[in-house]
């Protein structure tokens, strides 16, 4: 397992590279050049500034999220070919840098969708939370306007780009039923995969976040069976999935460590965090611990582990804890203990192994 960290850039992130080199364990930086719409080729020079500041203190840029695809894509619009020559552009300057994996997503208009970045946990913290009653009773307007317009930097997956066209797109996507999805995600895949395989990049799709349909948009990778579709609809090792057990996680007919079991070998990243699941389908996202939330954390990296799991792992959205000044679900103190927890169960699964073939050694 390669521990990594999800890092938003100089100027554009309140953690210092320096903080985060003193988290144990991590390798490498998660990272994209976030002011680069969708659709257009990410030049060398930037993604080489990001290499310098990265290596200067000894990460990786490996993994990459995200590079995000333009809607006319998910569309299955014409102009899509202009996006997905810019998309294979981008993924052979990716290749130049030497990136491994891009984490992608293929959700219409949204990205993650929450309706609250700040819900009060009864520790005094504070974290992300999904309100069923609350998302069949407001505007996907007046949503993105509670939620992302306060604040003075862009969070990924509520870029202004998409959100400044929020009724077009609705309107767009009125007659786009998830089989048009399928398609039109099978399409993009039948262009990029090759290019990927050449490159040696490992292409990874994120999860649909919440797993299930939000203001009546289709969405696709939701579920086991949806994933298997996916994986099956090009059989390579770079046409792979981000595993993301909060995202996933967030249905209760998920099982995260059944996933990994069957889909171990196409899993070149995995985002791991814990959500607490309401009876009414609310959640709230909690510490990683495995008792603070509905996720079975242990078994999700005992999974990983029995697989020979030999990919890049990065904590995921944390809570906001201490009074830190951070992005929605990225601050560094509670990702950090997320990391640590991580390490903890595999430490053990690591050192429970060893004493076992020892004794049965010296037996
Ligand atoms: C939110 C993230 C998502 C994720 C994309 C991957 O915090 O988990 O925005 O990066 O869905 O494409």
């Amino acid at each position: 397992m390669k521990m990594v960290f999800r890092w938003f850039g100089e100027g554009n992130d309140f953690i210092p590279l320096e903080h985060i080199k003193q988290i144990p364990g991590v390798e490498g930086i998660v990272w994209a050049l976030h002011d680069i719409p969708a659709g257009e080729v990410w030049p060398m020079e930037k993604i080489n500034e990001v290499k310098q500041q990265a290596e200067r203190l000894g990460f990786n840029i490996d993994v990459v999220e995200s590079v995000n695809i333009h809607e006319d894509i998910k569309l299955g619009l014409p102009t899509r070919e202009t996006y997905i020559d810019n998309y294979i552009k981008t993924i052979e300057n990716l290749a130049q840098a030497g990136i491994k994996v891009i984490c992608y997503n293929f959700m219409p208009v949204f990205d993650w969708v929450r309706t609250d970045l700040f819900k009060e946990l009864e520790d005094g913290s504070t974290a992300l939370f999904y309100e069923n009653s609350k998302i069949a009773n407001i505007e996907p307007t007046d949503l993105v306007n509670t939620i992302s317009r306060n604040y003075d930097f862009t969070m990924p997956g509520w870029e202004p780009e998409r959100l400044d066209y929020l009724s077009d797109l609705f309107d767009q996507y009125k007659d786009v039923t998830e089989e048009d999805l399928w398609d039109n995600l099978h399409y993009f895949l039948n262009r990029i995969i090759p290019v990927a395989e050449k490159n040696g990049i490992k292409m990874a799709i994120h999860p649909d976040d919440p797993p299930f349909s939000v203001f009546g948009l289709p969405r696709i990778i939701t579920n086991k069976q949806n994933i298997r579709r996916l994986l099956n609809l090009i059989d390579s090792p770079y046409n792979g999935l981000t595993l993301c057990s909060g995202s996933l996680g967030a249905s209760e007919d998920n099982n995260i460590v059944e996933m990994i079991q069957e889909f171990s070998d196409r899993i070149p990243f995995a985002h791991i965090r814990n959500v607490k699941r309401f009876e009414n389908g609310d959640f709230i996202e909690t510490s990683h611990r495995i008792t603070d939330g509905s996720i079975n954390i242990y078994g999700v990296m005992k999974a990983l582990y029995d697989s020979n799991f030999n990919g890049y792992v990065r904590p995921d959205h944390g809570r906001h804890i201490w009074d830190e000044k951070c992005r929605p679900g990225y601050g560094l103190y509670d990702r950090a203990l997320g990391i640590m927890y991580l390490w903890g169960i595999w430490d053990s699964l690591v050192r429970t192994r060893k004493e076992t073939n020892h004794y049965a050694v010296n037996q």
